[in-house]
């Protein structure tokens, strides 16, 4: 398995904006597998838990469904902890401890998309919170258009980095970066979205 730095130098990982990528971490025969797990459950808006809709939709307008450990997820979950230790010991050397349900995310109208965000939670009251984010492409990249996941690298400037497209890629990244998925022209996107979580920073 190959995990290559987006930035691709010889300089030290930036984990505040920099991002991890793994190319064909899942099969098309995989993507397909957990695309038909998705749409068989209710897929609903996302949100955004401290805002009123009309807020709402101008932050994220996506629809999702959660897929949680079971029988017919434990082959992702092994797989996806066994990448995120790895990833997590060269790059991050966070203190991290269990995964969240899986986010099932589709981009299905014109328009649709995730403006420019961090996923750590606000208004923290757990004992835990978000370190790591990841985002599989669930979907062939010539599916659809528009819908690219940006990092921004600067927060004082707009300069940011595309992440791949190709479908079966692990993307993976501190919950600390700003990220965004540009709005869809055409076609259908579907992503999976997951935290992994620990201690709080301090
Ligand atoms: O759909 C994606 O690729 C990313 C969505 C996202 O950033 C999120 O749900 O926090
Ligand atoms: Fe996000």
């Amino acid at each position: 398995m190959t995990i290559t730095n987006s930035e691709n130098t010889r300089q030290p990982f930036n984990f505040l904006h920099g991002h991890l990528v793994t190319k064909n971490f899942l099969s098309v025969q995989d993507c397909e597998k957990i695309r038909e797990l998705g749409l068989a459950k209710d897929i609903k808006p996302g949100l955004v838990n401290h805002l009123d809709s009309a807020k709402e939709s101008e932050v994220r307008k996506n629809k999702i469904c959660w897929l949680y450990e079971d029988d017919t997820t434990e082959w992702l979950f092994d797989k996806l902890q066994n990448t995120a230790s790895l990833v997590n010991d060269r790059f991050f050397n966070f203190n991290i401890n269990c995964f969240e349900p899986l986010q099932f995310t589709m981009y299905d109208t014109s328009g649709d998309h995730y403006g420019f965000h961090t996923d750590l939670d606000c208004n923290l009251v757990e004992d835990d919170q978000r370190k790591l984010s990841f985002i599989i492409q669930l979907t062939d990249e010539n599916e659809y258009k528009g819908c690219d996941v940006e990092f921004l690298l600067d927060p004082r400037g707009p300069k940011t980095k595309l992440a791949t497209r190709q479908q079966g890629s692990l993307i993976i990244f501190s919950s600390l970066a700003y990220h965004r998925v540009t709005p869809l022209l055409e076609g259908t996107r579907i992503s999976l979205v997951g935290w992994i979580r620990g201690r709080p920073f301090r």
